[in-house]
Protein backbone atom coordinates (compact mmCIF):
# COMPACT_ATOMS: atom_id res chain seq x y z
CA UNK A 1 0.00 0.00 0.00
CA UNK A 2 2.93 2.28 0.53
CA UNK A 3 3.47 4.85 -2.06
CA UNK A 4 6.19 7.44 -2.98
CA UNK A 5 5.00 8.62 -6.42
CA UNK A 6 1.48 10.32 -5.18
CA UNK A 7 2.19 13.01 -7.65
CA UNK A 8 1.43 10.79 -10.37
CA UNK A 9 -2.55 12.09 -11.63
CA UNK A 10 -5.05 9.23 -12.11
CA UNK A 11 -8.51 9.86 -13.56
CA UNK A 12 -11.70 7.87 -12.56
CA UNK A 13 -14.27 7.27 -14.87
CA UNK A 14 -17.64 6.42 -13.18
CA UNK A 15 -18.47 7.51 -9.87
CA UNK A 16 -21.05 5.25 -9.09
CA UNK A 17 -20.43 3.83 -5.10
CA UNK A 18 -17.27 1.82 -5.91
CA UNK A 19 -15.87 4.68 -8.65
CA UNK A 20 -16.41 7.00 -5.58
CA UNK A 21 -14.45 4.84 -3.64
CA UNK A 22 -11.73 4.20 -6.00
CA UNK A 23 -11.42 7.90 -6.67
CA UNK A 24 -11.27 9.06 -2.54
CA UNK A 25 -8.53 6.44 -2.04
CA UNK A 26 -6.54 7.92 -5.06
CA UNK A 27 -7.25 10.99 -3.46
CA UNK A 28 -6.63 10.15 0.18
CA UNK A 29 -2.92 9.04 -1.14
CA UNK A 30 -2.52 12.61 -2.62
CA UNK A 31 -2.94 11.69 -6.55
CA UNK A 32 -4.36 14.50 -8.30
CA UNK A 33 -7.31 12.63 -9.45
CA UNK A 34 -9.53 14.14 -12.23
CA UNK A 35 -13.46 12.07 -12.53
CA UNK A 36 -15.82 11.98 -14.39
CA UNK A 37 -19.23 10.87 -14.76
CA UNK A 38 -22.55 10.76 -16.44
CA UNK A 39 -24.43 11.78 -13.66
CA UNK A 40 -22.67 15.12 -12.62
CA UNK A 41 -23.50 15.18 -9.19
CA UNK A 42 -22.19 12.34 -7.94
CA UNK A 43 -18.88 14.02 -8.36
CA UNK A 44 -20.07 16.77 -6.34
CA UNK A 45 -18.05 15.34 -2.77
CA UNK A 46 -14.89 14.63 -4.24
CA UNK A 47 -14.44 17.80 -5.90
CA UNK A 48 -15.46 19.54 -2.74
CA UNK A 49 -12.26 16.93 -1.41
CA UNK A 50 -10.10 18.26 -3.59
CA UNK A 51 -10.87 15.93 -7.29
CA UNK A 52 -11.05 17.86 -10.78
CA UNK A 53 -14.61 17.19 -12.62
CA UNK A 54 -14.05 16.86 -16.41
CA UNK A 55 -16.82 17.98 -18.55
CA UNK A 56 -16.54 15.10 -20.70
CA UNK A 57 -14.97 11.75 -20.57
CA UNK A 58 -13.14 12.29 -23.59
CA UNK A 59 -11.37 15.49 -21.22
CA UNK A 60 -10.49 13.08 -18.14
CA UNK A 61 -8.81 10.77 -20.17
CA UNK A 62 -7.10 13.43 -21.53
CA UNK A 63 -6.04 14.92 -17.88
CA UNK A 64 -3.49 11.90 -16.76
CA UNK A 65 -1.88 8.90 -18.63
CA UNK A 66 -3.47 6.54 -16.41
CA UNK A 67 -6.90 6.47 -16.07
CA UNK A 68 -9.70 3.52 -13.62
CA UNK A 69 -12.94 3.02 -15.48
CA UNK A 70 -15.22 1.52 -12.92
CA UNK A 71 -19.23 1.37 -14.62
CA UNK A 72 -22.10 -1.16 -14.01
CA UNK A 73 -21.04 -3.65 -17.29
CA UNK A 74 -18.53 -3.35 -20.72
CA UNK A 75 -21.57 -2.40 -22.79
CA UNK A 76 -21.43 1.03 -20.58
CA UNK A 77 -17.62 0.79 -20.99
CA UNK A 78 -17.73 0.83 -24.73
CA UNK A 79 -20.41 3.46 -24.65
CA UNK A 80 -18.59 6.15 -23.16
CA UNK A 81 -15.25 5.18 -24.88
CA UNK A 82 -16.25 4.62 -28.30
CA UNK A 83 -16.12 8.22 -28.97
CA UNK A 84 -13.51 9.05 -26.99
CA UNK A 85 -9.66 9.48 -28.09
CA UNK A 86 -7.79 6.46 -26.68
CA UNK A 87 -4.36 7.02 -28.37
CA UNK A 88 -1.52 7.02 -25.73
CA UNK A 89 -3.98 6.10 -22.54
CA UNK A 90 -3.69 4.02 -20.41
CA UNK A 91 -7.24 2.23 -18.96
CA UNK A 92 -7.67 -0.16 -16.36
CA UNK A 93 -11.10 -1.41 -15.93
CA UNK A 94 -12.62 -2.53 -12.72
CA UNK A 95 -15.64 -2.86 -14.24
CA UNK A 96 -17.12 -6.78 -13.48
CA UNK A 97 -17.46 -8.91 -17.00
CA UNK A 98 -16.91 -11.91 -18.20
CA UNK A 99 -13.57 -13.22 -19.57
CA UNK A 100 -14.58 -13.13 -23.17
CA UNK A 101 -15.13 -9.64 -22.45
CA UNK A 102 -11.90 -8.38 -20.92
CA UNK A 103 -10.26 -9.65 -23.73
CA UNK A 104 -12.32 -8.79 -26.73
CA UNK A 105 -11.72 -5.52 -24.35
CA UNK A 106 -8.04 -5.55 -24.64
CA UNK A 107 -8.03 -6.43 -28.49
CA UNK A 108 -9.98 -3.53 -28.77
CA UNK A 109 -8.18 -1.04 -26.37
CA UNK A 110 -4.99 -2.31 -28.73
CA UNK A 111 -7.24 -1.69 -32.09
CA UNK A 112 -7.13 2.12 -30.29
CA UNK A 113 -3.80 2.44 -29.59
CA UNK A 114 -4.47 1.87 -25.78
CA UNK A 115 -2.65 -0.26 -23.31
CA UNK A 116 -4.84 -1.81 -21.36
CA UNK A 117 -5.10 -4.18 -18.12
CA UNK A 118 -8.20 -5.87 -17.11
CA UNK A 119 -8.83 -6.32 -13.66
CA UNK A 120 -11.61 -7.07 -10.90
CA UNK A 121 -12.40 -6.18 -7.17
CA UNK A 122 -12.62 -8.57 -4.66
CA UNK A 123 -13.99 -6.10 -2.08
CA UNK A 124 -17.11 -3.66 -0.88
CA UNK A 125 -16.52 0.10 -1.50
CA UNK A 126 -15.83 0.76 2.25
CA UNK A 127 -13.01 -1.20 2.26
CA UNK A 128 -11.29 0.66 -0.64
CA UNK A 129 -7.99 2.30 0.64
CA UNK A 130 -6.94 -0.52 2.81
CA UNK A 131 -5.05 -3.91 2.69
CA UNK A 132 -8.71 -5.92 3.01
CA UNK A 133 -9.11 -4.91 -0.50
CA UNK A 134 -7.88 -7.15 -2.96
CA UNK A 135 -7.57 -6.19 -6.53
CA UNK A 136 -7.05 -8.10 -9.27
CA UNK A 137 -5.19 -7.41 -12.55
CA UNK A 138 -4.47 -9.69 -15.44
CA UNK A 139 -2.82 -8.11 -19.02
CA UNK A 140 1.07 -6.81 -19.88
CA UNK A 141 3.07 -7.37 -17.00
CA UNK A 142 5.27 -4.09 -17.88
CA UNK A 143 1.90 -2.14 -17.86
CA UNK A 144 1.15 -3.61 -14.16
CA UNK A 145 4.78 -3.25 -13.66
CA UNK A 146 4.91 0.89 -14.20
CA UNK A 147 1.58 1.27 -12.46
CA UNK A 148 1.71 -0.83 -9.67
CA UNK A 149 2.77 1.89 -7.06
CA UNK A 150 -0.10 3.72 -8.12
CA UNK A 151 -2.65 0.88 -7.67
CA UNK A 152 -1.78 0.42 -4.40
CA UNK A 153 -2.95 3.74 -3.17
CA UNK A 154 -6.67 0.97 -3.80
CA UNK A 155 -5.73 -1.92 -1.74
CA UNK A 156 -3.93 -4.72 -1.51
CA UNK A 157 -3.16 -5.29 -5.43
CA UNK A 158 -1.85 -8.74 -7.61
CA UNK A 159 -0.88 -9.78 -10.83
CA UNK A 160 -2.67 -12.84 -12.02
CA UNK A 161 -0.73 -12.49 -15.82
CA UNK A 162 -0.93 -11.77 -18.98
CA UNK A 163 -3.84 -13.28 -20.23
CA UNK A 164 -6.21 -10.15 -19.69
CA UNK A 165 -9.55 -12.67 -19.27
CA UNK A 166 -8.05 -13.88 -15.60
CA UNK A 167 -8.77 -11.11 -13.62
CA UNK A 168 -12.55 -12.19 -14.55
CA UNK A 169 -11.97 -15.46 -14.23
CA UNK A 170 -10.47 -15.56 -10.73
CA UNK A 171 -13.24 -13.40 -10.04
CA UNK A 172 -15.81 -16.01 -10.59
CA UNK A 173 -13.76 -18.66 -9.03
CA UNK A 174 -13.38 -16.62 -5.89
CA UNK A 175 -17.51 -16.50 -6.30
CA UNK A 176 -17.95 -20.23 -6.88
CA UNK A 177 -15.75 -20.73 -3.70
CA UNK A 178 -17.76 -17.96 -1.46
CA UNK A 179 -21.37 -19.72 -2.24
CA UNK A 180 -20.56 -23.45 -2.10
CA UNK A 181 -18.88 -22.63 1.36
CA UNK A 182 -22.20 -20.51 2.33
CA UNK A 183 -24.40 -22.97 0.80
CA UNK A 184 -23.05 -25.92 3.01
CA UNK A 185 -22.83 -23.77 6.00
CA UNK A 186 -26.31 -23.00 5.47
CA UNK A 187 -27.55 -26.92 5.12
CA UNK A 188 -26.45 -27.64 8.06
CA UNK A 189 -27.67 -24.93 10.19
CA UNK A 190 -31.07 -26.40 8.80
CA UNK A 191 -30.09 -29.33 9.72
CA UNK A 192 -29.27 -28.43 13.25
CA UNK A 193 -32.07 -26.06 13.84
CA UNK A 194 -34.44 -29.14 13.71
CA UNK A 195 -32.55 -29.80 16.89
CA UNK A 196 -33.03 -26.67 18.53
CA UNK A 197 -29.15 -25.79 17.70
CA UNK A 198 -29.02 -21.67 16.48
CA UNK A 199 -26.69 -20.57 13.90
CA UNK A 200 -24.61 -18.87 16.13
CA UNK A 201 -24.07 -22.12 18.29
CA UNK A 202 -23.16 -23.90 15.17
CA UNK A 203 -21.00 -21.42 13.44
CA UNK A 204 -17.83 -21.87 15.42
CA UNK A 205 -17.64 -25.36 14.41
CA UNK A 206 -18.61 -24.32 10.87
CA UNK A 207 -15.75 -22.04 10.59
CA UNK A 208 -13.35 -25.03 12.37
CA UNK A 209 -14.70 -27.45 9.61
CA UNK A 210 -13.89 -24.68 6.99
CA UNK A 211 -10.62 -23.78 8.27
CA UNK A 212 -9.59 -27.97 8.33
CA UNK A 213 -10.92 -28.67 4.48
CA UNK A 214 -9.26 -25.36 2.88
CA UNK A 215 -6.20 -26.77 4.56
CA UNK A 216 -6.14 -29.61 2.25
CA UNK A 217 -6.47 -27.89 -0.89
CA UNK A 218 -3.13 -27.48 -2.11
CA UNK A 219 -2.33 -31.54 -1.65
CA UNK A 220 -5.68 -32.08 -3.50
CA UNK A 221 -4.33 -29.38 -6.17
CA UNK A 222 -0.71 -31.50 -6.66
CA UNK A 223 -3.45 -34.83 -7.36
CA UNK A 224 -5.39 -32.43 -9.83
CA UNK A 225 -2.26 -31.60 -11.80
CA UNK A 226 -0.33 -35.01 -11.94
CA UNK A 227 -4.00 -36.77 -13.05
CA UNK A 228 -3.64 -39.39 -10.07
CA UNK A 229 -5.57 -39.69 -7.50
CA UNK A 230 -4.45 -42.22 -4.73
CA UNK A 231 -7.18 -42.48 -1.85
CA UNK A 232 -4.92 -41.38 0.93
CA UNK A 233 -7.26 -40.52 3.58
CA UNK A 234 -10.59 -41.25 2.07
CA UNK A 235 -12.01 -43.33 -0.85
CA UNK A 236 -14.74 -41.49 -3.18
CA UNK A 237 -16.94 -44.64 -2.46
CA UNK A 238 -16.49 -43.55 1.72
CA UNK A 239 -17.21 -40.93 1.28
CA UNK A 240 -20.90 -41.47 -1.05
CA UNK A 241 -21.66 -43.20 1.68
CA UNK A 242 -21.79 -40.32 3.87
CA UNK A 243 -23.17 -38.13 1.34
CA UNK A 244 -26.32 -40.74 1.45
CA UNK A 245 -26.40 -39.83 5.44
CA UNK A 246 -26.73 -36.18 4.72
CA UNK A 247 -29.51 -37.12 2.32
CA UNK A 248 -31.04 -39.20 5.10
CA UNK A 249 -30.77 -36.74 7.85
CA UNK A 250 -32.14 -33.80 5.51
CA UNK A 251 -34.90 -35.82 4.50
CA UNK A 252 -36.33 -37.22 7.76
CA UNK A 253 -35.70 -33.36 8.78
CA UNK A 254 -37.65 -32.39 5.74
CA UNK A 255 -34.83 -29.61 5.55
CA UNK A 256 -33.79 -29.68 1.60
CA UNK A 257 -32.39 -32.09 -0.17
CA UNK A 258 -31.20 -30.33 -3.32
CA UNK A 259 -27.67 -29.30 -2.99
CA UNK A 260 -26.68 -33.14 -1.06
CA UNK A 261 -28.13 -34.62 -3.96
CA UNK A 262 -26.34 -33.10 -6.66
CA UNK A 263 -23.19 -33.64 -5.08
CA UNK A 264 -24.36 -37.07 -4.41
CA UNK A 265 -24.94 -37.36 -7.97
CA UNK A 266 -21.59 -36.62 -9.33
CA UNK A 267 -19.94 -38.55 -7.17
CA UNK A 268 -21.69 -41.97 -7.95
CA UNK A 269 -21.35 -41.10 -11.82
CA UNK A 270 -17.33 -40.67 -11.34
CA UNK A 271 -17.84 -44.45 -9.26
CA UNK A 272 -19.71 -45.64 -12.10
CA UNK A 273 -17.02 -44.42 -14.40
CA UNK A 274 -14.52 -46.39 -12.14
CA UNK A 275 -13.13 -44.17 -9.75
CA UNK A 276 -14.78 -45.27 -6.39
CA UNK A 277 -11.87 -46.44 -5.08
CA UNK A 278 -9.68 -43.37 -5.52
CA UNK A 279 -10.15 -39.61 -3.30
CA UNK A 280 -12.26 -37.16 -3.65
CA UNK A 281 -10.45 -34.60 -6.50
CA UNK A 282 -10.92 -37.19 -8.88
CA UNK A 283 -14.41 -35.28 -9.14
CA UNK A 284 -12.74 -32.82 -11.36
CA UNK A 285 -13.52 -34.69 -14.23
CA UNK A 286 -17.42 -34.11 -13.60
CA UNK A 287 -16.51 -30.44 -13.29
CA UNK A 288 -14.11 -30.42 -16.60
CA UNK A 289 -16.35 -32.54 -18.67
CA UNK A 290 -19.63 -31.98 -17.59
CA UNK A 291 -21.00 -34.38 -20.60
CA UNK A 292 -19.02 -37.18 -19.94
N1 LIG B 1 -20.21 -2.13 -5.27
C1 LIG B 1 -19.61 -3.26 -4.99
O1 LIG B 1 -19.50 -3.67 -3.85
C2 LIG B 1 -19.04 -4.16 -6.10
C3 LIG B 1 -17.82 -4.92 -5.66
C4 LIG B 1 -17.25 -5.82 -6.73
C5 LIG B 1 -17.12 -5.12 -8.06
N2 LIG B 1 -18.25 -4.29 -8.38
C6 LIG B 1 -18.33 -3.84 -9.76
O2 LIG B 1 -17.98 -2.48 -9.93
C7 LIG B 1 -18.72 -1.93 -11.02
C8 LIG B 1 -19.44 -0.68 -10.55
O3 LIG B 1 -20.23 -1.02 -9.43
P1 LIG B 1 -20.91 0.10 -8.53
O4 LIG B 1 -21.25 -0.53 -7.24
O5 LIG B 1 -20.09 1.33 -8.53
O6 LIG B 1 -22.26 0.36 -9.37
P2 LIG B 1 -23.22 1.63 -9.39
O7 LIG B 1 -23.21 2.33 -8.10
O8 LIG B 1 -24.51 1.13 -9.90
O9 LIG B 1 -22.54 2.60 -10.49
C9 LIG B 1 -22.55 2.30 -11.86
C10 LIG B 1 -21.75 3.33 -12.61
O10 LIG B 1 -21.79 3.06 -14.02
C11 LIG B 1 -22.27 4.23 -14.69
N3 LIG B 1 -22.94 3.85 -15.91
C12 LIG B 1 -23.75 2.79 -16.13
N4 LIG B 1 -24.16 2.75 -17.40
C13 LIG B 1 -23.61 3.80 -18.02
C14 LIG B 1 -23.65 4.30 -19.34
N5 LIG B 1 -24.35 3.67 -20.31
N6 LIG B 1 -22.95 5.42 -19.64
C15 LIG B 1 -22.23 6.05 -18.68
N7 LIG B 1 -22.14 5.63 -17.39
C16 LIG B 1 -22.82 4.52 -17.07
C17 LIG B 1 -23.16 4.90 -13.68
O11 LIG B 1 -23.35 6.24 -14.09
P3 LIG B 1 -24.61 7.10 -13.50
O12 LIG B 1 -25.78 6.17 -13.49
O13 LIG B 1 -24.19 7.51 -12.13
O14 LIG B 1 -24.75 8.21 -14.44
C18 LIG B 1 -22.30 4.75 -12.42
O15 LIG B 1 -21.23 5.65 -12.45
C19 LIG B 1 -19.70 -3.02 -11.48
O16 LIG B 1 -19.17 -3.66 -12.61
C20 LIG B 1 -19.74 -3.96 -10.30
O17 LIG B 1 -20.07 -5.28 -10.64
C21 LIG B 1 -18.77 -3.41 -7.38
Amino acid sequence: MGNDNTDIPVTVIGLGLMGRALAGAFLKAGHPTTVWNRTTSKADHLVAEGARPAPTAGDALKAGSLTIICLTDYEAVREVLDACELDGTTLINLTSGSSAQAREAARWAERRGARYLDGAIMAVPPAIGTAEAVILHSGPRPDFAAHEPTLGALGTVTYLGEDPGLASLYDVAGLAMMWSVLNAWLQGTALLGTAGVDAAAYAPFAQQIATVVAGWLPGYAEQIDRGSFPAEVSALETDAGAMAHLIEESEAADVNTELPKLIKAMAERSIAAGHGAEQYPVLIDEFRNPRG
